[in-house]
C-alpha cells in the first residue's frame, strides 16, 4: 500500500532472551524526534482516525497484540502487530485506525517529528479532500 510498509529489525537470540536494536536513521528511515507508547487500551477500543500532513511514524507492537487498519483513497489494508522485532512504517496522508489491543499489549511508536495538533487530519471527509490531490 501506498506510503506503508513493514520494517524487519534485528532479532538477536540467545539465552538470556532476546533483544531488538533500532537506530535512528539506520534501522527507522528517518531522524527520530520523539517516541510515545500506547498502553492499557480497554477492549473494543478504537484510536487513531486521523492522517498527519508531514508526520512519518513506525509503530512497534512490543508486547501483545494490536491491529492497525491503513486507509488512503484508493486502498484499504488491516494489519496485525505481534511482534517486537517488526515495525510498521506509515507515511504522511495515511489514515490509520488501532484497534483489537490485546491485554497488557504495549504499541511503541517512533516519529519524525514533534508532537504538532496542527499536523493532524482528523475529520476523514477533510482528509479525503486533501488526500485526493495525492493519490
Ligand atoms: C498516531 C497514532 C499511532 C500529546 O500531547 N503528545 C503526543 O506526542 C501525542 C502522540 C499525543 N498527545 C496528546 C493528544 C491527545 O490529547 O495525547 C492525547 C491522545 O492523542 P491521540 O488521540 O492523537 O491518540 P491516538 O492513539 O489516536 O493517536 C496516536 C498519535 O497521536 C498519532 O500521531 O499516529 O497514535
Amino acid at each position: 500500500m501506498y506510503n506503508v510498509s513493514m520494517l524487519k529489525f534485528i532479532d538477536i537470540k540467545d539465552k538470556y532472551g532476546h533483544l531488538t536494536p533500532i537506530e535512528s536513521k539506520i534501522d527507522i528511515p528517518f531522524e527520530i524526534k520523539r517516541i510515545y507508547c500506547i498502553t492499557r487500551v480497554d477492549q473494543g477500543i478504537t484510536r487513531g482516525f486521523h492522517s498527519h500532513r508531514k508526520l512519518h511514524q513506525v509503530l512497534i507492537c512490543i508486547n501483545g497484540s494490536v491491529k492497525i487498519r491503513t486507509k488512503n483513497p484508493i486502498e484499504e489494508e488491516v494489519i496485525e502487530l505481534n511482534d517486537p522485532s517488526v515495525g510498521l512504517y506509515l507515511g504522511n496522508y495515511v489514515w490509520r485506525e488501532m484497534f483489537d489491543f490485546s491485554e497488557g499489549s504495549v504499541l511503541l511508536v517512533i516519529a519524525s517529528e514533534y508532537y504538532d495538533e496542527n499536523d493532524y487530519i482528523r475529520n476523514y471527509d477533510f482528509y479525503l479532500e486533501e488526500a485526493k490531490k495525492r493519490f
